[in-house]
């Protein structure tokens, strides 16, 4: 088997009884040639180039000490599986059609990973400016970033929102992004939106020095979506937000290989919920939101972080982190970006475990301060400043960082 030419998927498969060696093989015929046995010799010698082979099985058996309804008191056996690339065109949505297609509806089996073969890899160009890009754009470079999320966005006015964009600026963010539930609206069209905000981050960079990226959500139908993104870098826009799993990889993937697409895209994970959590079905997280996006082009991945509203088990964060800072010769990292109910208090924690190439993102954690808005970023960046210089942060919540010190009064530390 020559590994440039097959793609490798990993299979959790969950049965009391079965023939994992059976299974596999049924699978690897079944999800390529159809069937094997009773091909003639003949066809047999001139379809072995399309047919999937088993590469690894290892079977666990329940473990009676185990946890009831943890895998580990489960039978399974984690089965790998080589597709032919000759099988499928060079997009996402053939692969994933190939190796999980129908397969992801027989049982309990869940797709934990994919490792590409060369070729196939070689076809995505991957995010167009990763962690260095967007760090150029901003010319930050020695600390984490920082952004911040709108909210209160439906049935506000371009007035409203230039405000509340106004504010978080002032706060000292780097990024401020869209709500993803803010699509094309009278109140707010996306073109009027960009050009409102813009000129209030102009504004704020005169107070702040500071640049700044707006990540303004692309919406509507699929086949508008390369106009639209065009529309919104014409009056300024520079940065998306995309729902990634509502459209689907190829979307993005079509949007970052665009010559004309020429800023960062930020993918949040909305609907991501009906696909990872399920131990027994569904696409792992690290190669849902890690892996998969980047090769797609994501430039930032949001996903649930494991301590704040909506979280993540630990492990699968870290999971996809390591897919998206992976070193990987001729493709860009992405940002990870742990999101959902963040708040200062959890900036070292979020630090420790993803590190200074990391966006640390927050909407009601800014939004919510008791000084408001702006005070809600200075907070964020004195707790970004904390972890720098190796300090707790009820240390450095002096009172000459009242924001940082009202922000832990509310929501308290967790280090
Ligand atoms: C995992 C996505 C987080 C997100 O999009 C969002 O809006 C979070 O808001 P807060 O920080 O929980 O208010």
């Amino acid at each position: 088997m020559n590994n440039n030419k097959y793609c490798i998927a990993a299979y959790r498969c969950f049965d009391d009884k079965a023939d994992f060696h059976k299974k596999a093989a049924s699978i690897a015929v079944g999800l390529t040639v159809g069937s094997w046995t009773e091909l003639p010799e003949a066809k047999k010698q001139s379809m072995e180039k399309h047919l999937g082979k088993v590469v690894s099985i290892d079977v666990h058996e329940p473990d009676a000490q185990a946890q009831p309804g943890t895998p580990a008191a489960e039978r399974y056996a984690d089965i790998r599986i080589a597709y032919p690339d000759i099988n499928f065109s060079r997009d996402i949505p053939a692969l994933l059609v190939t190796i999980f297609g129908k397969l992801s509806m027989d049982g309990k089996i869940k797709l934990l990973d994919i490792e590409f073969s060369e070729d196939f890899a070689a076809s995505f160009p991957g995010p167009k400016f990763g962690v260095e890009g967007v760090r150029g754009l901003l010319n930050v470079h020695d600390r984490p970033l920082l952004m911040s999320i709108f909210k209160s966005v439906i049935g506000y006015d371009l007035p409203e929102l230039r405000e509340q964009f106004y504010q978080q600026a002032l706060g000292g963010v780097d990024l401020i992004k869209d709500d993803e539930i803010l699509f094309e609206n009278p109140l707010t069209p996306v073109e009027r939106r960009v050009e409102a905000c813009m000129a209030a981050a102009k504004d704020a960079e005169s107070q702040t020095g500071q640049k700044l990226l707006y990540a303004v959500n692309l919406t509507g139908p699929t086949f508008n979506l390369k106009a639209q993104a065009k529309k919104a870098i014409g009056a300024g826009a520079n940065a998306l937000l995309f729902n990634v799993l509502a459209y689907g990889y190829d979307t993005l993937s079509e949007l970052a290989a665009d010559p004309d697409v020429r800023v960062p895209i930020a993918a949040h994970p909305a609907v991501a919920g009906a696909i990872y959590p399920s131990p027994h079905y569904g696409i792992a997280a690290p190669l849902l939101l890690g892996k998969l996006m980047r090769l797609a082009g994501a430039d930032l991945v949001l996903f649930p972080s494991p301590y704040g509203s909506v979280t993540m088990p630990k492990e699968e964060t870290i999971g996809i982190k390591d897919a998206l800072l992976a070193a990987e010769p001729n493709r860009k990292k992405s940002f990870p970006v742990p999101s959902a109910g963040i708040h200062p208090g959890l900036v070292p924690l979020i630090l420790r475990d993803f590190g200074a190439e990391s966006v640390v993102n927050a909407g009601g954690g800014i939004h919510g301060h008791p000084m408001g808005t702006a005070a809600g970023g200075r907070a964020f960046r004195q707790a970004i400043e904390a972890a720098a210089a190796n300090t707790k942060l009820a240390d450095y919540a002096t009172s000459e960082r009242p924001e940082l010190k009202a922000a832990i009064e509310l929501w308290g530390v967790k280090e």
